[in-house]
């Protein structure tokens, strides 16, 4: 053999092949989906009568975030029961029903794992907080400051608390239990303690849960913040001044692999399913660890591209995202996990706001969004397409702070309007109305009837106005649509191995409009151009790239005359991918 062609010969031969690389996925928020019994509430059966819809579309997998009992204070990230159905959402037989009709039509279905905390209304916490054994140490429990406390000091008083950690959520991550005496930790809401994962049987329970939902023919798990589980020894003060104070405490702490190990060793490792990692602020080479060759996951959630529009000051600060820097983060995490590893690719999901909104444009809202799912689709990695992006559902116009339901946005609104530089809701409404996850939650818009077709009662959370131009029944009906354009994309991908496992290779690295790449597998190879702007810049094809003839595979406008692609003017968010030959 010509040596000179064995390594690509090899990687041809042998792409490290998976059915989950594959697969193009669907984020499913269960409340906002679609409404069967008119209570205003997404539910299971709802689901169900949209499978033929998800197959219609061209999906494989559905994530179905939480749909367990919970007395919903994070609308479902708060589980009381993990072997149970929220009435509101239907029973398990309509759970079963579901996943069978999405197995019927080949869709795998994974459930979301939430373990780094419970609600406060799981009976393991109420028995806790009484300190029942073998409860006693389920939970991250800490006297406080005794001393200071018996001087009559108030417990909400930071200085009392165990440590200065904080909430994501905001505030401290601390609160006060009258009935144990004590503090417990917790990472989000206070209806959301985190559970004390040095404990072995706390770990032997969560192995047990994850078993019981695989018996019943799961197809694997999407695993919440799965990075935090362990907190540093001796809770040790954060850094403040750190986007949260005390992260570095508990993202990647010092036993998480030891944990994630044992959870892959004594459970995962008994069934060919897929993990998906969601990981707040982990770095490229931390990824590897977790989803490379000897890793314990399959695919990670990255924040980085999250963080790209976020200002000096804090979570809530918001500034211009910048075409060098997405492009930058996109060329570190697929070249960082091109030998070794995989990428879970999206643009937002239920905690972001939508994507077309952020980076896309609303005055392009078609054709922005037409050239995001061509970007989303041909990157390496497994895409991930939300509820409501293929067919380009923008953020809202929240007129008054009274609109907002979610417990983030609620605590921050609180926080601000406690300060003396913040008068009124209008001095935070642009950073809120922007960041806000009940952007991604209003209800799916099926038609341009009342509620957008998702009730015919009264919505928990207000749809969308836009929702008579935007919606699924005319979007459906009309071939040029974005939803018939995600379905052409989600079909090239299926059709071309060169999409999935091809290696990437940015092009233009200085071009400040354009984002363009080449996908090269063997002999195959596709040119991806993406103008990533409302103007008409030019594209040349970079010196050295030689190729006999040129097939255009897609493109989001018309394309008239030749299509060699060696030099051509985009128009606005103009999007093309070429075979070249
Ligand atoms: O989100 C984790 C997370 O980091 C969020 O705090 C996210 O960054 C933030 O909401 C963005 O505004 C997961 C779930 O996806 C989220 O819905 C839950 O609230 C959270 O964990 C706690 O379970």
């Amino acid at each position: 053999m010509d040596p000179s062609s064995s390594q690509a010969a090899a990687s041809v031969a042998e792409p490290d092949r998976a059915w989950w690389k594959e697969a193009v996925a669907y984020e499913i928020y269960p409340r906002s989906f679609f409404d069967s019994t008119g209570n205003g509430v997404g539910d299971l059966p709802g689901i169900r009568e949209k499978v033929e819809y998800l197959d219609d579309l061209g999906v494989d997998l559905v994530w179905l975030t939480p749909v367990y009992d919970s007395p919903l204070a994070d609308f479902g990230y708060d589980i009381r029961d993990y072997r149970s159905i929220l009435p509101e959402y239907g029973t398990m037989g309509d759970w079963e029903g579901l996943r069978d009709d999405l197995h019927d039509r080949d869709i795998r279905l994974i459930m979301d794992l939430v373990v780094n905390h419970t609600s406060d209304e799981h009976e393991w916490f109420e028995k806790s907080r009484r300190e029942v054994d073998p409860y006693t140490d389920y939970y991250v429990w800490r006297e406080g400051d005794r001393a200071s406390l018996g001087n009559g000091v108030d417990p909400d008083d930071p200085a009392a608390m165990p440590n200065n950690w904080e909430s994501l959520f905001g505030g401290p991550a601390w609160t006060y239990d009258e009935v144990r005496g004590e503090y417990y930790l917790h990472l989000f809401d206070g209806k959301q303690p985190d559970l004390n994962w040095r404990n072995p049987a706390v770990r032997g329970d969560v192995y047990d849960l994850m078993r019981w939902w695989l018996d019943r023919d799961v197809d694997g798990f999407r695993m919440d913040v799965i990075n935090f589980l362990s907190k540093a020894d001796g809770l040790p003060d954060g850094h403040e001044g750190a986007v949260v104070t005390g992260s570095e405490h508990f993202i990647n702490g010092p036993h998480i692999h030891e944990y994630l190990g044992e959870m892959h060793e004594e459970v995962l490792s008994e069934y060919d399913v897929v993990t998906v990692g969601e990981m707040p602020g982990i770095a490229v080479e931390d990824a590897r660890e977790y989803v490379g060759r000897d890793g314990p996951l399959d695919m990670v959630f990255h924040f980085e591209h999250m963080r790209l529009d976020a200002g000096e000051g804090g979570d809530w600060d918001f500034r211009d995202w910048d075409l060098a820097e997405l492009k930058e983060t996109f060329t570190r995490w697929q070249r960082g996990l091109a030998e070794d590893g995989w990428n879970a690719l999206y643009l937002n999901n239920h905690d972001q706001p939508r994507m077309v909104s952020r980076f896309g444009d609303e005055d392009y809202r078609v054709r922005s969004a037409t050239m995001l799912a061509t970007f989303l689709h041909t990157l390496r990695g497994t895409p991930f397409v939300y509820q409501g992006e293929e067919i380009g559902m923008t953020n809202v116009p929240f007129e008054s702070v009274g609109k907002f339901i979610d417990v983030e946005t609620l605590r921050y609104v609180e926080r601000m309007l406690e300060r003396d530089d913040v008068e009124n809701f209008a001095d935070i409404g642009e950073a809120v109305r922007y960041g806000s996850r009940d952007n991604a939650r209003t209800p799916m818009q099926w038609s341009p009837a009342d509620n957008a077709g998702f009730t015919t009662g009264e919505p928990w959370l207000a749809v969308n106005p836009n929702y008579p131009e935007v919606n699924v029944a005319e979007a459906r009906a009309d071939p040029d649509s974005l939803w018939h354009y995600y379905r052409r994309v989600i079909d090239l991908r299926h059709d071309n191995d060169v999409l999935v496992y091809g290696d990437y290779d940015l092009l233009l690295p200085d071009d400040p409009e354009l984002y363009a790449y080449l996908r090269t597998l063997g002999e195959e190879r596709a040119l991806v151009v993406l103008n990533f702007t409302d103007g008409e810049p030019a594209f040349e094809l970079p010196d050295g790239i030689e190729y006999d003839a040129a097939d255009l595979l897609l493109a989001n406008y018309e394309v008239e005359g030749p299509t060699r692609p060696d030099r051509f003017d985009l128009r606005p968010y103009e999007a093309r991918v070429y075979a070249l030959e």
